[in-house]
């Protein structure tokens, strides 16, 4: 029997705010008590994770002075040495404090425009300072409940020229820092402009270093809009713009609910585990997802061990899939050569053009070559279930 034990390089991170959840929701105060960043930092080793990562203020209160701010800095920095933790990611709360009450960068107050700048490049300060190398934009509050109050191609602009600015902001201080955009449809607000990963993808080419900015995509934030989570995820591979990923579980139809790895949708958990690892994935393997609010802190730590070994475990049986010849010759009968057709995939050719143009196809041939999906839909399910083991 295989441990599951995680190792640093299957790469896994939590970000401070996940395991410190504290269990708050809409309708009801915490149920556990707040715990330090270090002490955060000593429960991610202890189950086995590879990093963490942190929006400015989960470490940084947003009230410190410059010489709080360092001190915690510091004590912060001694922690990961001594936990061998590393923080490959940052990102920069922008949807806390009341002066976000509109959204951060597309508010229509110029001077919470500025402020989000301000406090962004800060964070890129931090976040660069303890070796982060990806920097995440999730626009939480950067929608409207009213269309009468904002206008979305302002909006854009808007969210358009900040993206500019710093990614300027960071050439110009030599960061070797590249921009994840997460997507979300709504929550916390009722309409979040660029809600899915494919309208993210869409907009970072009208930006003026579109190089430099990718995707984060999030399993719950897809799955909320209903959508096919490893479909946006294999786009985003496509557009070579993955350069990072939110795991969670979020079931459709429901409030935001950031279940633990695999909780909810497993089937679509191990598809999106063996395109991941299929293509050759090689970024961080985030868990942005939270403990039950029922949780006790040892519930936590079975929560952060449950992402990571629900993962290895669907890790496991994808290279099981790969293997499994059963499964294998029903995918060889399904896509099989067909020489007459092989330069296809050259792209347009006169020639090419002119036979296909000219040649008789029999549809009800066509239509009568076998399919089957069933079969090997099952032998996937079986293969879940555990009794296609050897
Ligand atoms: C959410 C988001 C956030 C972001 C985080 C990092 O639904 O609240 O997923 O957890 O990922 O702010 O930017
Ligand atoms: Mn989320
Ligand atoms: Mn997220």
């Amino acid at each position: 029997m295989p441990s599951y034990e995680p190792q640093a390089s299957d790469k896994f991170t939590f970000g401070l705010w996940t395991v410190g959840n504290i269990g708050r929701d809409p309708f009801g105060e915490p149920t556990r008590a707040p715990i330090s960043p270090p002490e955060l930092l000593r429960l991610l080793a202890e189950v086995g994770a590879w990093g963490v990562n942190l929006h400015d203020n989960d470490l940084v209160p947003i009230d410190a002075t410059p010489s709080e701010r360092d001190r915690i800095v510091r004590e912060f920095k001694a922690t990961l040495a001594e936990t061998g933790l590393v923080c490959p990611m940052a990102t920069t709360n922008l949807f806390s404090d009341p002066a976000f009450k509109d959204g951060a960068f597309t508010s229509n107050d110029a001077r919470v425009r500025a402020y989000s700048l301000h406090k962004t490049m800060h964070a890129i300060d931090l976040g660069v300072e303890l070796g982060a190398r990806v920097y995440v934009f999730w626009g939480g509050r950067e929608g409207a409940e009213s269309d009468a109050a904002k206008d979305p191609i302002l909006s854009l602009q808007r969210m358009r020229d900040a993206l500019n600015f710093l990614c300027q902001y960071c050439l110009d201080q030599g960061y070797e820092l590249r921009f994840a955009l997460e997507p979300k449809p709504n929550e916390p607000r009722s309409d979040i402009y660029l809600p899915t990963v494919g309208h993210m993808l869409a907009f970072i080419e009208t930006l003026e270093h579109p190089a430099m900015v990718g995707v984060n995509p999030e399993v719950a934030h897809e799955h909320m809009a209903g959508l096919n989570f490893m479909h946006a995820v294999a786009q985003a591979w496509d557009a070579g713009k993955l350069f990072h990923i939110d795991l969670n579980d979020q079931l459709f139809g429901r409030y935001d609910q950031d279940f633990r790895f695999g909780a909810a949708m497993l089937r679509q958990a191990f598809h999106l585990v063996r395109f991941l690892e299929g293509v050759g994935y090689a970024g961080s393997r985030h868990f942005d997802a939270h403990a039950y609010r029922s949780a006790d802190y040892g519930d936590v730590r079975a929560f952060a061990r449950g992402c990571m070994r629900t993962y290895l475990i669907l890790r496991e049986k994808a290279q099981q899939f790969a293997e499994d010849q059963e499964i294998q010759a029903l995918l060889a009968e399904i896509h099989h050569q067909d020489d007459e057709f092989a330069d296809l995939d050259q792209g347009y050719r006169r020639e090419t053009a002119q036979r296909i143009h000219r040649r008789a196809f029999d549809r009800h041939a066509l239509a009568a070559r076998p399919l089957p999906y069933e079969r090997l839909d099952q032998l996937t399910t079986e293969l879940l279930l555990g009794v296609r083991d050897g």
